[in-house]
Order: C-alpha cells, then sequence, then structure tokens
C-alpha cells in the first residue's frame, strides 16, 4: 500500500463527482486514515469553491440504523454542501448528472447563529432559526456504491443535490415525526425523525462538534441535513419522488431523464 498525496486523491475524487464517472476505492490501494480522508474532502470541495460554488451548510450521514445497514458503515460521517447541490421544490433532475443516484428523506435545519464544539441540545436548538422537511440525493462516486468508512468521508460523504421544503418555526416538534419517501405516490420508505439518533437535534449536536474538529463552525444562514431517516432508494427517470415529513411538510421532484 502507498500513500500518494491528499490533493492527488482529492483531484480524483472531485473529477468523479463533475464528471459523473466511477472511481475505484482509495482503500484498495491506498493507507487512508479518517483523518486524512477528512483532508482529501476539504481539499476536494475546496477545488468546487475554486470554481466559484459556495459553502452552504454541512449533511450529517450515517445518522439512522437504516443508512448504516444499507451501505454497511456504522459511524456517524459529515459532508459539506454548495450552493450547486442545492435544487429547488419541485425541480427537474437529470440522471446525467450523476453515477448512481438514491433519495433518502432527511429534516433540514436553518442556522440562525454561529454553532461550534461541544454544545447541548438546547444550546443547538437556540442557534436554530427553522427546520424543514428535506429530500438528499446521493451519490458514491465509488464503483457499485461499494466504499469504506474514510472512502466514503473523502468522496464528501456521498453529497450530490438536496431540495429543502418551506422553513417551519423552530418550536416545530421534529422529535417523533412520520416520514414518508413515496415514489410516484406510493410510500418506498416509511420511518420517523426519532430513528435519526433517537432525535434529529442529537445530529445537529453532532455537527457542531465534528466541524470543530476540522477548524469550522456552523454559520449563521447555513443549512445542517440531518442524516436519512430510512434507506435511500435508487432514482430511475421518468418516476416522481416526493418526501413527507409530519408537521413539517413535503418536497418533491422528478426525475425527467
Ligand atoms: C453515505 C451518505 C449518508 C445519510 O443521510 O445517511 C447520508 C451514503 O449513504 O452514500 O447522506
Ligand atoms: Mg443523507
Amino acid at each position: 500500500m502507498s500513500r500518494p498525496p491528499l490533493t492527488e486523491m482529492a483531484q480524483i475524487a472531485d473529477d468523479g463527482a463533475r464528471t459523473a464517472t466511477a472511481i475505484a476505492q482509495f482503500t484498495h490501494t491506498h493507507d487512508l486514515d479518517v483523518t486524512d480522508a477528512y483532508a482529501v474532502q476539504a481539499i476536494s470541495v475546496g477545488r468546487r469553491l475554486a470554481r466559484g460554488e459556495r459553502l452552504v451548510g454541512v449533511k450529517m450521514g450515517l445518522t439512522s440504523r437504516a443508512k448504516m445497514a444499507q451501505v454497511g458503515v456504522d459511524s456517524v460521517i459529515w459532508g459539506r454542501l454548495t450552493d450547486a447541490m442545492m435544487r429547488a421544490d419541485g425541480a427537474p433532475v437529470s440522471l446525467s448528472d450523476f453515477v448512481h443516484p438514491r433519495v433518502e428523506p432527511e429534516i433540514a435545519f436553518l442556522m440562525g447563529a454561529p454553532l461550534a464544539g461541544p454544545v447541548t441540545g438546547l444550546q443547538a436548538m437556540n442557534a436554530v432559526a427553522g427546520v424543514a422537511a428535506a429530500a438528499e440525493i446521493i451519490d458514491s462516486r465509488y464503483e457499485n456504491f461499494k466504499f469504506s468508512l474514510p472512502d466514503v468521508i473523502a468522496d464528501n460523504s456521498s453529497s450530490s443535490a438536496f431540495v429543502v421544503g418551506d422553513w417551519c418555526d423552530p418550536s416545530t416538534p421534529i422529535d417523533n415525526c412520520g416520514i414518508t419517501l413515496s415514489v410516484d405516490g406510493q410510500p418506498a420508505q416509511i420511518g420517523s425523525s426519532a430513528a435519526i439518533l433517537g432525535n434529529p437535534v442529537r445530529s445537529l449536536v453532532e455537527a457542531a462538534r465534528m466541524v470543530a474538529e476540522s477548524g469550522l463552525r456552523l454559520e449563521p444562514g447555513w443549512i445542517v441535513l440531518a442524516g436519512g431517516a430510512t434507506a435511500a432508494v435508487p432514482l430511475q427517470t421518468g418516476h416522481s419522488y416526493r418526501v413527507d415529513v409530519a408537521h413539517l411538510g413535503r418536497v418533491a421532484f422528478n426525475v425527467t431523464d
């Protein structure tokens, strides 16, 4: 096993995402630990920022048992979200932008104040300006959607696109909301927001702690995705996808081509 420069791996990950081309898992040929994997992620997303994209928040990943089981990795991870990944509610989605995209139901937080480091759930919620239903389109750049923990972190935790619904008041209860992911109006995944670390607020607490380890803080105006509450469902052309979250509302999109 050899250890190439992290910048080279970041370029490979970024090129894979930019051109929607599958790449081989880094850990098949290189020693890559979690710390170095976050460094690769930072450099890779830095390339996007250098092309004019803007950091708009972070996504938490593998915060539910269903998600951990689906991909065979059982550690909470995070990734960076840019403005280029944001899609308007109801906007058409094209499969050509992705390698093998899947959709999962999420809950989004809108930050109203900075947050970083060890915080309580109460402190975290005091920094929140809004909560919303969301759908995340994840796309692992790795062949066959297979990866180890450092691989997925280096690939920006499969971040690729996301849709956020209307912001609701932060006092809206989010601890045990029914969640449905429907395909063409038929429920495909059913769950509860309680599947997200027992309460999605814990995911926000983890986000504040984990980004601080990378020298960042959650900034006012940023979006934080709490992590999929159910397993993800593959996207297919000609189908419509919708996420409903009790108390929070819904988001939807069609895959047109
Ligand atoms: C990793 C990203 C996980 C979530 O919400 O759990 C994630 C993956 O499943 O490819 O976004
Ligand atoms: Mg997700």
